[in-house]
Protein backbone atom coordinates (compact mmCIF):
# COMPACT_ATOMS: atom_id res chain seq x y z
CA UNK A 1 0.00 0.00 0.00
CA UNK A 2 1.06 3.61 -1.01
CA UNK A 3 1.61 5.07 2.64
CA UNK A 4 0.53 8.66 3.02
CA UNK A 5 3.21 11.49 4.45
CA UNK A 6 2.70 13.87 7.31
CA UNK A 7 3.11 16.69 3.88
CA UNK A 8 -0.25 15.15 2.00
CA UNK A 9 -2.12 15.85 5.69
CA UNK A 10 -1.18 19.16 5.75
CA UNK A 11 -3.97 21.75 6.73
CA UNK A 12 -6.30 18.81 6.86
CA UNK A 13 -9.29 21.24 7.54
CA UNK A 14 -8.88 23.32 4.81
CA UNK A 15 -8.48 19.87 2.18
CA UNK A 16 -11.43 19.19 3.47
CA UNK A 17 -13.27 22.06 3.09
CA UNK A 18 -12.04 22.55 -0.70
CA UNK A 19 -13.36 18.87 -1.14
CA UNK A 20 -16.40 19.60 0.09
CA UNK A 21 -17.07 22.51 -1.60
CA UNK A 22 -16.25 20.62 -4.86
CA UNK A 23 -18.71 17.77 -4.16
CA UNK A 24 -21.38 20.79 -2.79
CA UNK A 25 -21.10 21.71 -6.92
CA UNK A 26 -20.39 18.14 -8.37
CA UNK A 27 -23.69 16.69 -7.18
CA UNK A 28 -25.45 19.14 -4.98
CA UNK A 29 -24.84 17.73 -1.71
CA UNK A 30 -22.22 18.15 0.34
CA UNK A 31 -20.01 14.95 1.47
CA UNK A 32 -22.36 14.27 4.84
CA UNK A 33 -25.30 14.09 2.29
CA UNK A 34 -23.79 12.18 -0.60
CA UNK A 35 -22.67 10.11 3.00
CA UNK A 36 -26.37 9.85 3.72
CA UNK A 37 -27.82 9.50 1.45
CA UNK A 38 -25.65 6.62 -0.19
CA UNK A 39 -25.82 4.50 3.44
CA UNK A 40 -28.62 5.92 4.42
CA UNK A 41 -27.53 6.32 8.07
CA UNK A 42 -26.95 9.67 10.25
CA UNK A 43 -24.07 10.35 12.86
CA UNK A 44 -26.07 10.49 16.40
CA UNK A 45 -22.48 12.07 18.12
CA UNK A 46 -21.31 9.01 18.64
CA UNK A 47 -17.62 8.50 20.27
CA UNK A 48 -14.88 7.67 18.03
CA UNK A 49 -11.53 6.54 19.64
CA UNK A 50 -8.57 6.82 17.59
CA UNK A 51 -5.69 4.88 18.07
CA UNK A 52 -2.16 5.16 16.61
CA UNK A 53 -0.36 2.29 16.09
CA UNK A 54 3.89 1.66 15.81
CA UNK A 55 3.64 -1.55 13.90
CA UNK A 56 5.84 -1.90 10.22
CA UNK A 57 6.87 1.70 9.24
CA UNK A 58 5.59 3.34 12.45
CA UNK A 59 3.21 6.53 13.43
CA UNK A 60 2.56 8.61 10.49
CA UNK A 61 2.78 12.12 11.49
CA UNK A 62 -0.56 13.90 11.05
CA UNK A 63 -2.49 10.67 10.80
CA UNK A 64 -3.76 10.61 14.28
CA UNK A 65 -4.23 14.42 14.70
CA UNK A 66 -5.87 14.37 10.92
CA UNK A 67 -8.34 11.16 11.97
CA UNK A 68 -9.34 13.80 14.70
CA UNK A 69 -10.09 16.69 12.80
CA UNK A 70 -12.08 14.90 10.13
CA UNK A 71 -14.29 12.95 12.89
CA UNK A 72 -15.43 16.16 14.59
CA UNK A 73 -15.77 18.04 11.08
CA UNK A 74 -18.56 14.90 10.18
CA UNK A 75 -19.90 15.58 13.63
CA UNK A 76 -18.19 12.89 15.77
CA UNK A 77 -17.00 13.54 19.31
CA UNK A 78 -13.68 11.52 19.17
CA UNK A 79 -10.54 11.26 21.01
CA UNK A 80 -6.91 10.37 20.54
CA UNK A 81 -5.49 7.74 22.82
CA UNK A 82 -2.40 8.67 24.77
CA UNK A 83 -0.89 5.21 24.13
CA UNK A 84 -0.38 3.60 20.99
CA UNK A 85 -1.38 -0.44 19.79
CA UNK A 86 -3.10 -2.50 22.06
CA UNK A 87 -2.64 -0.51 25.00
CA UNK A 88 -4.37 2.61 23.25
CA UNK A 89 -7.19 -0.07 22.40
CA UNK A 90 -7.94 -1.02 25.86
CA UNK A 91 -7.91 3.14 26.97
CA UNK A 92 -10.36 3.83 23.70
CA UNK A 93 -12.98 1.32 25.21
CA UNK A 94 -12.21 2.20 28.73
CA UNK A 95 -12.82 6.18 27.96
CA UNK A 96 -16.70 4.90 26.12
CA UNK A 97 -15.09 4.28 22.30
CA UNK A 98 -18.16 2.98 20.24
CA UNK A 99 -16.37 2.80 17.13
CA UNK A 100 -12.54 2.19 17.19
CA UNK A 101 -10.59 3.74 14.05
CA UNK A 102 -7.00 2.60 13.93
CA UNK A 103 -4.20 1.81 10.86
CA UNK A 104 -1.18 -0.38 10.12
CA UNK A 105 0.48 0.30 7.03
CA UNK A 106 -2.02 -2.80 5.53
CA UNK A 107 -5.26 -2.20 6.94
CA UNK A 108 -7.03 1.01 7.73
CA UNK A 109 -10.28 -0.30 10.06
CA UNK A 110 -13.37 1.40 11.41
CA UNK A 111 -15.06 -1.20 14.11
CA UNK A 112 -18.52 0.19 15.27
CA UNK A 113 -18.18 -1.92 19.10
CA UNK A 114 -22.03 -1.29 19.82
CA UNK A 115 -23.30 -2.88 16.42
CA UNK A 116 -20.32 -5.12 15.38
CA UNK A 117 -19.99 -3.92 12.03
CA UNK A 118 -16.69 -3.32 10.69
CA UNK A 119 -14.93 -0.85 7.47
CA UNK A 120 -12.17 -1.21 5.50
CA UNK A 121 -10.87 1.83 4.17
CA UNK A 122 -9.96 1.01 0.28
CA UNK A 123 -13.30 -0.24 -0.55
CA UNK A 124 -15.23 2.35 1.27
CA UNK A 125 -13.00 5.10 -0.38
CA UNK A 126 -13.17 3.24 -4.15
CA UNK A 127 -17.28 3.19 -3.71
CA UNK A 128 -17.99 6.85 -2.20
CA UNK A 129 -15.65 8.66 -5.19
CA UNK A 130 -17.77 5.83 -7.52
CA UNK A 131 -20.67 7.78 -6.17
CA UNK A 132 -19.87 10.71 -5.88
CA UNK A 133 -18.75 10.46 -9.67
CA UNK A 134 -21.99 9.30 -10.73
CA UNK A 135 -24.19 11.79 -9.39
CA UNK A 136 -22.21 14.91 -11.46
CA UNK A 137 -25.20 17.08 -12.26
CA UNK A 138 -23.55 17.72 -15.35
CA UNK A 139 -22.76 14.41 -17.08
CA UNK A 140 -23.43 14.09 -20.45
CA UNK A 141 -24.14 10.24 -20.43
CA UNK A 142 -23.87 7.14 -18.53
CA UNK A 143 -20.15 6.58 -19.65
CA UNK A 144 -17.32 6.65 -17.25
CA UNK A 145 -13.61 5.98 -17.30
CA UNK A 146 -12.29 4.15 -14.71
CA UNK A 147 -8.35 4.29 -14.27
CA UNK A 148 -6.90 1.71 -11.43
CA UNK A 149 -8.59 -1.21 -11.04
CA UNK A 150 -6.62 -1.99 -7.56
CA UNK A 151 -7.97 -2.34 -3.94
CA UNK A 152 -9.88 0.90 -4.39
CA UNK A 153 -10.50 1.05 -7.80
CA UNK A 154 -12.10 -2.17 -8.05
CA UNK A 155 -14.85 -1.83 -5.43
CA UNK A 156 -15.59 1.44 -7.11
CA UNK A 157 -15.76 0.36 -10.45
CA UNK A 158 -18.19 -2.49 -9.06
CA UNK A 159 -20.58 -0.08 -7.34
CA UNK A 160 -20.57 1.75 -10.88
CA UNK A 161 -22.15 -1.24 -12.64
CA UNK A 162 -24.33 -2.01 -10.19
CA UNK A 163 -26.07 1.71 -10.98
CA UNK A 164 -25.79 1.12 -14.16
CA UNK A 165 -23.37 3.05 -15.54
CA UNK A 166 -20.92 1.94 -18.63
CA UNK A 167 -17.88 1.40 -17.19
CA UNK A 168 -14.60 1.43 -19.83
CA UNK A 169 -11.52 0.10 -17.46
CA UNK A 170 -8.23 1.00 -17.80
CA UNK A 171 -5.03 -0.65 -15.22
CA UNK A 172 -1.18 -0.63 -16.91
CA UNK A 173 -1.63 -4.26 -15.04
CA UNK A 174 -2.56 -5.98 -18.66
CA UNK A 175 -3.35 -9.38 -16.71
CA UNK A 176 -5.48 -7.40 -13.92
CA UNK A 177 -7.01 -5.41 -16.41
CA UNK A 178 -8.22 -8.41 -18.32
CA UNK A 179 -9.71 -10.40 -15.45
CA UNK A 180 -11.38 -7.65 -14.04
CA UNK A 181 -12.57 -6.43 -17.82
CA UNK A 182 -14.48 -10.37 -17.42
CA UNK A 183 -15.79 -10.53 -13.98
CA UNK A 184 -17.42 -7.30 -14.07
CA UNK A 185 -18.39 -7.62 -17.85
CA UNK A 186 -17.10 -3.73 -18.45
CA UNK A 187 -15.45 -2.29 -21.58
CA UNK A 188 -11.79 -2.70 -22.00
CA UNK A 189 -10.60 0.66 -22.89
CA UNK A 190 -7.96 0.96 -25.65
CA UNK A 191 -5.37 4.37 -25.82
CA UNK A 192 -5.41 3.63 -29.30
CA UNK A 193 -8.98 4.50 -29.62
CA UNK A 194 -9.52 7.38 -27.88
CA UNK A 195 -12.78 9.32 -26.74
CA UNK A 196 -13.83 11.69 -24.13
CA UNK A 197 -14.93 11.18 -20.64
CA UNK A 198 -17.61 13.42 -18.74
CA UNK A 199 -17.49 10.92 -15.93
CA UNK A 200 -13.58 10.08 -14.64
CA UNK A 201 -12.89 7.40 -11.69
CA UNK A 202 -8.98 7.54 -10.94
CA UNK A 203 -7.06 5.21 -8.52
CA UNK A 204 -3.97 4.62 -8.66
CA UNK A 205 -0.88 5.56 -6.93
CA UNK A 206 0.87 7.32 -9.77
CA UNK A 207 0.49 11.15 -11.37
CA UNK A 208 -0.36 12.13 -14.77
CA UNK A 209 -2.57 8.78 -15.27
CA UNK A 210 -5.29 10.58 -17.14
CA UNK A 211 -4.10 11.80 -20.59
CA UNK A 212 -5.50 14.29 -22.33
CA UNK A 213 -7.25 12.65 -24.52
CA UNK A 214 -9.75 11.08 -22.33
CA UNK A 215 -10.61 14.55 -20.58
CA UNK A 216 -13.95 16.68 -21.83
CA UNK A 217 -14.86 20.38 -20.90
CA UNK A 218 -15.91 20.54 -17.65
CA UNK A 219 -15.72 16.73 -16.82
CA UNK A 220 -15.44 15.40 -13.47
CA UNK A 221 -12.13 13.54 -12.05
CA UNK A 222 -12.76 11.75 -8.87
CA UNK A 223 -10.26 10.64 -7.67
CA UNK A 224 -8.61 9.11 -4.12
CA UNK A 225 -5.31 8.50 -5.55
CA UNK A 226 -1.87 10.49 -4.39
CA UNK A 227 -0.33 12.20 -6.38
CA UNK A 228 -2.83 13.60 -8.69
CA UNK A 229 -3.80 12.54 -11.46
CA UNK A 230 -4.09 14.91 -14.31
CA UNK A 231 -1.49 18.64 -13.96
CA UNK A 232 -2.84 21.54 -13.08
CA UNK A 233 -2.51 23.08 -16.08
CA UNK A 234 -4.69 20.13 -17.89
CA UNK A 235 -7.20 20.70 -15.14
CA UNK A 236 -7.55 24.60 -15.78
CA UNK A 237 -7.52 24.12 -19.71
CA UNK A 238 -10.44 21.92 -19.48
CA UNK A 239 -12.03 23.54 -16.06
CA UNK A 240 -11.82 20.23 -14.75
CA UNK A 241 -13.81 19.69 -11.49
CA UNK A 242 -11.52 17.37 -9.36
CA UNK A 243 -12.43 15.65 -6.15
CA UNK A 244 -9.66 15.25 -4.37
CA UNK A 245 -8.47 14.60 -1.17
CA UNK A 246 -5.91 12.16 0.88
CA UNK A 247 -8.19 10.78 3.91
CA UNK A 248 -11.61 12.88 4.90
CA UNK A 249 -14.08 11.28 2.31
CA UNK A 250 -13.19 7.89 2.69
CA UNK A 251 -13.17 8.09 6.44
CA UNK A 252 -16.56 9.59 6.50
CA UNK A 253 -17.92 6.41 4.49
CA UNK A 254 -16.25 3.87 6.76
CA UNK A 255 -17.99 5.68 9.71
CA UNK A 256 -20.91 6.44 7.88
CA UNK A 257 -20.76 2.53 6.94
CA UNK A 258 -20.51 1.14 10.01
CA UNK A 259 -23.49 3.16 11.46
P1 LIG B 1 -3.48 -0.75 -5.55
O1 LIG B 1 -2.01 -0.95 -5.68
O2 LIG B 1 -4.31 -1.87 -4.98
O3 LIG B 1 -4.10 -0.40 -7.00
C1 LIG B 1 -3.55 0.56 -7.84
C2 LIG B 1 -3.80 0.12 -9.27
O4 LIG B 1 -3.37 1.16 -10.13
C3 LIG B 1 -3.01 -1.14 -9.64
O5 LIG B 1 -3.89 -2.11 -10.19
C4 LIG B 1 -1.99 -0.64 -10.66
O6 LIG B 1 -1.69 -1.61 -11.66
C5 LIG B 1 -2.72 0.55 -11.26
N1 LIG B 1 -1.84 1.52 -11.89
C6 LIG B 1 -0.64 1.98 -11.46
N2 LIG B 1 -0.14 2.88 -12.32
C7 LIG B 1 -1.07 3.03 -13.30
C8 LIG B 1 -1.14 3.84 -14.47
N3 LIG B 1 -0.15 4.69 -14.80
N4 LIG B 1 -2.23 3.72 -15.27
C9 LIG B 1 -3.21 2.85 -14.94
N5 LIG B 1 -3.21 2.06 -13.85
C10 LIG B 1 -2.14 2.16 -13.04
O7 LIG B 1 -3.68 0.58 -4.72
P2 LIG B 1 -5.00 1.05 -3.97
O8 LIG B 1 -5.00 0.55 -2.57
O9 LIG B 1 -6.16 0.73 -4.85
O10 LIG B 1 -4.76 2.64 -3.87
C11 LIG B 1 -4.79 3.46 -5.02
C12 LIG B 1 -4.43 4.88 -4.63
O11 LIG B 1 -5.44 5.41 -3.77
C13 LIG B 1 -3.12 5.03 -3.84
O12 LIG B 1 -2.49 6.23 -4.25
C14 LIG B 1 -3.57 5.17 -2.40
O13 LIG B 1 -2.64 5.84 -1.60
C15 LIG B 1 -4.82 5.99 -2.61
N6 LIG B 1 -5.77 5.95 -1.51
C16 LIG B 1 -6.31 7.15 -1.18
C17 LIG B 1 -7.28 7.22 -0.21
C18 LIG B 1 -7.92 8.54 0.09
O14 LIG B 1 -8.66 8.65 1.07
N7 LIG B 1 -7.67 9.57 -0.71
C19 LIG B 1 -7.72 6.03 0.52
C20 LIG B 1 -7.10 4.81 0.07
C21 LIG B 1 -6.14 4.80 -0.92
O1 LIG C 1 -1.17 5.52 4.44
C1 LIG C 1 -2.00 4.65 4.56
C2 LIG C 1 -3.15 4.55 3.60
C3 LIG C 1 -4.22 5.49 4.14
C4 LIG C 1 -5.40 5.52 3.29
C5 LIG C 1 -6.15 6.80 3.47
N1 LIG C 1 -5.73 7.77 2.51
N2 LIG C 1 -2.72 4.91 2.27
N3 LIG C 1 -1.99 3.73 5.53
C6 LIG C 1 -1.03 3.69 6.56
C7 LIG C 1 -1.57 4.30 7.83
C8 LIG C 1 -0.63 4.05 8.97
C9 LIG C 1 -0.97 4.87 10.20
C10 LIG C 1 0.03 4.71 11.33
N4 LIG C 1 0.16 3.34 11.76
C11 LIG C 1 -0.42 5.60 12.49
O2 LIG C 1 -0.02 6.78 12.53
O3 LIG C 1 -1.17 5.10 13.35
Amino acid sequence: MALLTPEDLENINRQLQEADSTVRRVTGLDIKGVCKDFYGTTPCCEKVGIVPVTSGNGIIGNFSGSLHVITEYFGFDSFVTAMPDVSGYYEAVRNGARIILMADDNTFLAHNLKNGKIANNQPCTGRIYAEIASRYLKADSKDVLVVGLGKVGFPGAAHLVNKGFRVYGYDSDKALLEKTVSDLGITLFEPENPRKFSIIFEATPCADTVPEFVISENCVISTPGIPCAISRELQEKYGVELVMEPLGIGTASMLYSVL
